[in-house]
């Protein structure tokens, strides 16, 4: 298995008993004789999965006889526009939903069922997603290089576009499809001005053709600068009366060439990319202008919120709060914020952004990221569905208890019909398209929850992993253990207690406490950990930065006081003395130190329950993972002795007795991160 077929996997259903009861009701495909292509492709998906998973042909036509499986478009207040019903006829199953989306999605749900060992009896099944966009974020780029991208190059050939339409644009599709994700920006958030150009647009319209029968919608990262770039203007100030123009007629030629393109995605004043500050303009003066240039057309702005100033004395925490609460209010209703999930940058644990909840009259987009920058990138074994939940589940309190952020993002908190939720994507052209087999299990999560936040990150594990790995039942239990505990056990090597943004720098692979010099502060470590002879970790109470103030009472209460603050989040938020008993039972050395070991030998823990399922995996799969994992073990270990000898310069402590010292000296350590930052 070269893990190309993804989840998709319809391989014959082992169980003969289980084969019979779905053959009895799958003798047949009915849809009505008018069906567009949306509807044609949910029968042909229907038929695909049925086929190979029944071992029999299962034919597509009209309507008669008993044991078919019936796809109905019809009215239906209650499923919204994408959400299906699944239910058992006297003379059949029937799919109905109010849109063809909505039956393509019933339509991949019913195979779920079968393809995980559900059996047919009784069936009555509804859904609808609960945020509305549901979107990858590809951080492509024009020439095939993909930003962060650690699974081979990008999957858009641009030079061949539009004749060429590679065959894995549509498998792309399908997968999204399958999981409910509805929209795709092509192309990364520092983005080139040509795909605003004629020569440009034709190639995204062959592909928004491809995306188009799975209900997928494309949107385009936008320079902010095209105007001068690409349009000849002197200018791109958001009020200058030329400026608007021109967007409005790039937008209506966009239109024009793809009638149902999704809308912007922009990143302004962000990390050196222009912005509407460079003319004294602010953010909602720039949105607001592209929401006015896309005027009629349904489509929306997402408005990037990751923004930190150059030359900011302040604690990088608060920027884009500063920036943007201020704003609440002042953005045209095609407008979403996009907000990252944490204050900082995707780092493995990090507090809810201190933006949801706090931007009342703005729908907030969460921009998660699947794709391992902090993570690992495609070597460790990190299965995200834990950080994506813990982000949704956290309380903002900002109307009360239950004020979570997943009800900020579905819009239900705050009365929002616009909603949205972003994955930066970790696909590339590697044959199995995530490099590392079971970072494919983070694609299907982020859209499993973009559908339905309320689902535990256990069973999407469990499914994911019946549907493309095994379907052994020890195995199912052994793999998803493994999955389950792998980012805790990831935050445990690299940064355990809060500590964050220790990483190697400009690559972000690899630890590199001790790096004190970059182009600016807040890009080094040494600013994030504050370490010294007291202690450890970043006061952000009153008497520090005072970044909790920015959360409402109920949610920073918990953090603000180190005794009552969870060990997981402590050094984000205190300065904590090396002695200090901590709620653990043990000094913060001891249990820095202890953590940093117990994560490292938690990755043998990983490679053992790994050999446990090799008699149930695809052999050549499992040999991958199996060695990814050595690799992650040695990684492990690179990070466990760096930050410990390090902080022990600081803290002069020994290393507590049950644990056995690094035998290597950090000099040689340091080494080691200079290879890998080929600096
Ligand atoms: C950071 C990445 C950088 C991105 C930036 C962003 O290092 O490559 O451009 O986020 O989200 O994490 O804009």
């Amino acid at each position: 298995d070269d893990g190309y077929r993804l989840w998709l996997k319809y391989d014959l259903l082992p169980e003969g008993s289980a084969r019979k009861a779905w053959q009895a009701q799958a003798k047949g495909i009915s849809l009505d004789n008018n069906a567009g292509p949306t509807l044609q492709t949910a029968a042909s998906e229907l038929q695909l999965g049925l086929q190979g998973l029944l071992g029999r042909p299962v034919p597509v036509g009209a309507p008669g006889g008993k044991g078919r499986i019936r796809l109905r478009v019809a009215p239906d207040a209650t499923l919204g526009q994408e959400g299906y019903r699944i239910s058992a006829q006297k003379d059949g199953i029937e799919i109905t939903g109010p849109t063809d989306a909505a039956v393509l999605y019933g339509c991949f749900a019913l195979l779920r069922q079968v393809q995980t060992g559900q059996l047919p009896d009784k069936l009555s099944l509804s859904s609808q997603p609960r945020i509305q966009h549901r979107l990858l974020n590809h951080w492509d780029n024009p020439n095939g290089t993909v930003e962060r991208g650690y699974a081979g190059s990008s999957i858009w050939k641009w030079q061949e576009l539009p004749e060429v339409l590679d065959p894995r644009y549509q498998d792309y599709a399908r997968a999204n499809a399958s999981i409910g994700i509805n929209g795709v920006v092509l192309n990364n958030v520092n983005a080139s001005a040509r795909y605003l150009t004629p020569e440009y647009l034709r190639k995204v319209a062959a592909l928004a053709g491809v995306m188009r029968p799975y209900g997928i919608r494309v949107y385009l990262s936008v320079f902010w600068a095209a105007p001068k770039v690409i349009g000849g203007l002197p200018t791109s100030d958001p009020l200058d009366p030329k400026v608007k123009q021109w967007w409005k007629a790039r937008t209506d030629e966009i239109y024009q060439t793809i009638p149902d393109f999704g809308g912007f995605l922009v990143k302004a004043n962000s990390e050196g990319e222009p912005g509407p500050q460079d003319y004294g303009r602010n953010h909602a003066d720039g949105a607001n202008m592209l929401a006015q240039a896309l005027g009629t057309h349904d489509g929306i702005v997402m408005w990037r919120a990751f923004v930190y100033k150059a030359n900011s004395k302040g604690d990088r925490f608060k920027e884009a709060y500063e920036e943007f609460q201020p704003l609440d209010g002042k953005f045209d209703p095609k407008v979403l914020v996009q907000v990252k999930n944490g204050p900082i940058d995707f780092q493995a644990r990090e507090p809810f952004h201190p933006l949801f909840g706090a931007m009342p009259r703005t729908p907030l987009v969460l921009e998660v990221q699947l794709t391992q920058e902090y993570l690992g990138f495609a070597t460790h074994l990190v299965y995200l569905g834990p950080l994506i939940k813990e982000c949704l589940d956290s309380d903002t309190h900002s109307q009360g208890p239950g004020s979570t952020v997943a009800k900020v993002v579905d819009g239900t908190l705050e009365k929002h019909s616009l909603s949205g939720i972003a994955g930066v994507a970790n696909i590339g052209s590697d044959r199995n398209w995530t490099g590392h087999p079971i970072g494919q299990s983070n694609w299907y999560a982020f859209g499993r929850l973009a559908w339905d936040h309320t689902l535990s990150s256990a069973s999407i594990a469990e499914e994911w992993t019946r549907m493309t790995l095994t379907r052994q039942p020890e195995a199912v239990a052994a793999v998803t253990d493994v999955l389950n505990k792998s980012r805790d056990i990831y935050v445990r090597y690299t940064t355990p207690l809060g500590l964050h943004h220790i990483m190697g720098q400009t690559l972000h692979y690899g630890p590199e406490p001790w790096l004190a010099k970059s182009d600016r502060p807040d890009w080094t470590s040494v600013y994030y950990h504050k370490a010294d002879s007291v202690g450890l970790g970043f006061n952000r109470t009153a008497s520090g930065s005072n970044a909790l103030s920015l959360y409402a009472p109920g949610a920073r209460q918990v953090w603000s006081n180190p005794a009552t603050c969870p060990p997981s989040y402590l050094l984000w938020f205190h300065h904590v003395g090396w002695g200090q008993q901590l709620s653990t039972g043990r000094s913060l050395w001891d249990e820095l130190t202890t953590r940093y070991y117990t994560g490292a030998d938690s990755v043998l823990w990983m490679q053992q329950r790994w050999e446990q399922v090799k008699p149930a995996l695809d052999a050549r799969l499992h040999a991958d993972v199996a060695a990814r994992l050595r690799i992650q073990h040695r990684e492990a270990l690179w990070w466990r002795d760096a930050c410990v000898l390090y902080f022990q310069t600081f803290s002069r402590r020994p290393i507590p007795q049950a644990l056995t010292p690094p035998t290597r000296p950090l000099a040689e350590i340091k080494q080691l991160v200079d290879l890998y930052q080929l600096r």
